[in-house]
């Protein structure tokens, strides 16, 4: 008797010592806290398994061993201890705080040890959910304060077991526009059928995520929460302060929604569409400050036929822009003081452009151009 169990212990021993490892936040072990981990969480969430040892309780982001739970994710069967992230035994909103507090970490050493996260396609929707971003207001001026709108709209028809049980997406757009550092995202208020997370001021307390970009993920609890069209949450920019002429050019403020993601309770990703509203930029002219006196330049020739000769002849120069009847940037060059600079000019269409060359010492000159 006493041979066997100690033949049990031999057996069972080498398993034990084979430490399953994660770091707290990453729910879907990709190597990476982030927004899409929230839909990890929604999927594992009511989920119960072992809890880890006391001293590897909690969400600082260290190497904490756990037991490997009896399921895992039902797409991508990444385990569900993983979503435990305080290591309590069970998946509760409070797992959400860790994705918060370590957001934008990264690792290599989990174990099992991180894969990209892949879910596996849905068949053809017929009736297909929409994201809808509005902005509010529809224009801005410098020192304004915009609003962009997360709408989701849901497709007339669509059963509720197909329907999506979250999305993630990441916002881009144009950085030296808005002021980085105050971009917000809010979450709407008095809802508790849904969890957050996103890469920005308000959600984001540990570190910011590269400039130009919002990340956002919302999921329901285990069960599928966009099943009617609803608000998901609004981001607020602040205008940076730009030199835009209003009498000559405009700027528009446009955002991208990179690598959308949409996952029903299967975990498989679905289609869906997005829209996206477009805002123009303008400085009013009763807030610009009297015009000071324009730099002294000299742009030749005009009409220009290949290469554009620019100088100017009181100051170094900035940044030098030139832009096209319709406003669209060609060339956008950063000077490192020079005072004169040769463009070529023949890959550019023929037409008017405007040339504005803004100098080290603040003023700038906008002339006007012909290209054959
Ligand atoms: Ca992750
Ligand atoms: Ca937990």
């Amino acid at each position: 008797m006493l041979m066997k169990t100690g033949l049990c212990l031999l057996l069972f021993l080498p398993f034990a010592l084979q430490a399953q490892l994660l770091r707290p936040g990453d729910a879907n072990n990709d190597g990476r806290v982030d927004h899409l981990d929230v839909l990890a969480i929604g999927l594992s969430f009511g989920q119960e398994g072992p809890p880890r040892e006391p001293p590897f309780q909690g969400i600082d982001w260290m190497l904490k061993p756990f037991e490997l739970w009896p399921g895992g994710l039902p797409g991508t069967m990444v385990n569900y201890g993983f979503s435990d992230c305080d290591g309590d035994g069970l998946v509760t909103v409070e797992d959400v705080e860790a994705l918060q507090m370590n957001y934008d970490s990264t690792h290599m050493d989990s174990q099992p040890p991180p894969l990209p996260w892949t879910p596996p396609d849905t068949a053809f929707l017929s009736a297909l959910p929409r994201l809808v971003f509005t902005f509010d207001p529809d224009t801005a001026t410098v020192q304004d304060t915009l609003y962009l709108h997360i709408f989701y709209e849901h497709p007339f028809g669509l059963p509720l077991e197909d329907s999506p049980l979250g999305v993630a997406f990441t916002l881009e757009f144009d950085e030296t526009l808005v002021k980085d550092s105050l971009t917000v995202v809010f979450f709407p208020d008095t809802v508790s059928d849904l969890l957050f997370a996103a890469g920005a001021t308000g959600f984001a307390d540990a570190r910011a995520v590269p400039p130009g970009m919002v990340e956002y993920g919302a999921a329901g609890k285990g069960q599928p929460a966009l099943t009617f069209s609803r608000p998901l949450g609004v981001v607020r920019f602040i205008i940076e302060d730009i030199i835009v002429r209003p009498d000559t050019f405009w700027t528009d403020f446009k955002v991208d929604v990179a690598k959308p993601v949409m996952i029903n309770a299967k975990e498989q990703i679905m289609q869906f569409g997005v829209l996206v509203d477009d805002v123009v930029l303008f400085q009013e002219l009763s807030a610009v400050p009297p015009p000071p006196a324009p730099l002294s330049v000299r742009v030749y020739p005009s009409p220009v036929l290949d290469v554009l000769h620019m100088e100017s002849t009181e100051s170094p120069l900035a940044r030098v822009r030139i832009f096209d009847v319709f406003g669209k940037r060609v060339v956008d060059r950063e000077m490192q003081g020079q005072r004169q600079v040769d463009l070529s000019a023949t890959s550019w269409p023929p037409g008017f452009y405007w040339v504005n060359m803004l100098g080290e010492n603040g003023r700038f000159a906008v002339q006007n151009l012909v290209k054959l």
